[in-house]
């Protein structure tokens, strides 16, 4: 028995991403629908050996559907989410349009996966960066308590989509050839200002909020209190982005509750943690790194020291696929819970 799947999206960088899981973790699929906007409407998809024709979103499309994964920008998530749900579907969405919605539950399954028994129609897929930060840290906060975080992050381009990844491309060939430089997508497609991505590092993620934060940092604070059921959790991060492809890696500092606890406590809570994977041994030189993670499912965490002038702090080193564990794959894990909690 499977169920009728629609991938809202089907064309974007994510949208091909839950295509390949759902059929590497073998989701059972009955039915697939692919939609997307008028401007991809048409293109052809190889799904399981089969050809699919990717068809215009309307609000008939969801008829049948039992989950709907939406990974087309949060526009067409407010005008079809709901149309969707009226229909009967469970809307699954990556887009940041209802995270914070106190009526939708925000999930990593690691973390928060009952929360799905309180949908009433949507569930929402964290940001990128913030799903891999507390997959991480849920192990800590289980064993010891966790009071602050502070976050550095060192992010892939292809968090910004597809035109962002071109630019990344052209431009470093650009460099290379010693030819003038015209960016025009990154830091963020409108606005004023573009900068090279190519050989640099810009620190804006995502446009500035009015407290001088960029709303990926936002993300980053408000959706890990909400999916770490945490309000009092004090967290700050800055967001940077870094000129390669794919996974995103973040330097994390973080206090926990207890005193007296060593960088061997935090490696055996984290060793074996669901999708947590410990890539930790310097006297190796073994750690993760944005490469290295490429492809996988899982988070992986190194680098764990204690830091030297508190006695409750540690910083660690995050690193995962932005594309899937980021937005892919947690999505078909909550597909999964879906189905294990019964609620299709
Ligand atoms: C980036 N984290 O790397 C963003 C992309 O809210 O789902 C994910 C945007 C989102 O630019």
């Amino acid at each position: 028995k499977g169920y009728h799947v629609a991938v809202v999206g089907a064309t974007g960088a994510v949208g091909q991403k839950m295509l390949e899981t759902l059929e590497k973790k073998n989701f059972p699929i009955e039915q697939l629908t692919l939609l997307s906007s008028s401007r991809s409407a048409g293109e052809k998809i190889n799904f399981k050996g089969e050809t699919f024709t990717v068809e215009e979103a309307t609000p008939e499309s969801f008829e049948n559907v039992q989950i709907a994964l939406f990974s087309a920008g949060g526009s067409v998530s407010k005008k079809f989410a709901p149309e969707a749900v009226k229909r009967g579907a469970v809307v699954i969405d990556n887009t940041s349009a209802y995270r914070m919605d106190e009526n939708v539950p925000l999930v990593v399954p690691e973390v928060n996966e009952e929360d799905i028994k309180n949908n009433k129609g949507i569930i929402a897929n964290p940001n990128c960066s913030t799903i891999q930060m507390v997959a991480a840290l849920k192990p800590l906060q289980d064993a010891f308590g966790l009071s602050r975080i502070i976050v550095s992050t060192y992010q892939a381009v292809s968090g910004a989509g597809t035109a962002a990844v071109e630019e990344l491309r052209e431009q470093s060939q650009d460099f290379l050839n010693g030819e003038e430089l015209t960016p025009e997508i990154l830091p963020v497609k409108n606005e004023t200002h573009h900068y090279p991505i190519a050989f640099n590092a810009l620190p804006q993620i995502d446009v500035f909020q009015e407290n001088g934060y960029t709303f990926e940092e936002m993300k980053m604070i408000n959706e890990t209190k909400k999916i770490m059921h945490a309000p009092e959790l004090s967290v700050a991060a800055t967001c940077v982005r870094l000129p390669f492809f794919t996974s995103h890696a973040e330097s994390v500092y973080v206090e926990i509750d207890q005193e007296n606890t060593s960088v061997a406590d935090i490696q055996r809570a984290l060793n074996g943690a669901a999708g947590v994977v410990l890539e930790d041994d310097p006297s190796n030189q073994v750690y993760p790194t944005p490469l290295s993670a490429v492809g996988k499912s899982d988070v992986f965490v190194g680098r764990v020291r204690k830091d030297l002038d508190t006695t409750n702090g540690f910083h660690l080193w995050i690193v995962s696929d932005n594309l899937l564990k980021g937005a892919a794959w947690n999505s078909v894990q909550i597909a999964e819970s879906l189905v294990k909690y019964n609620l299709l």
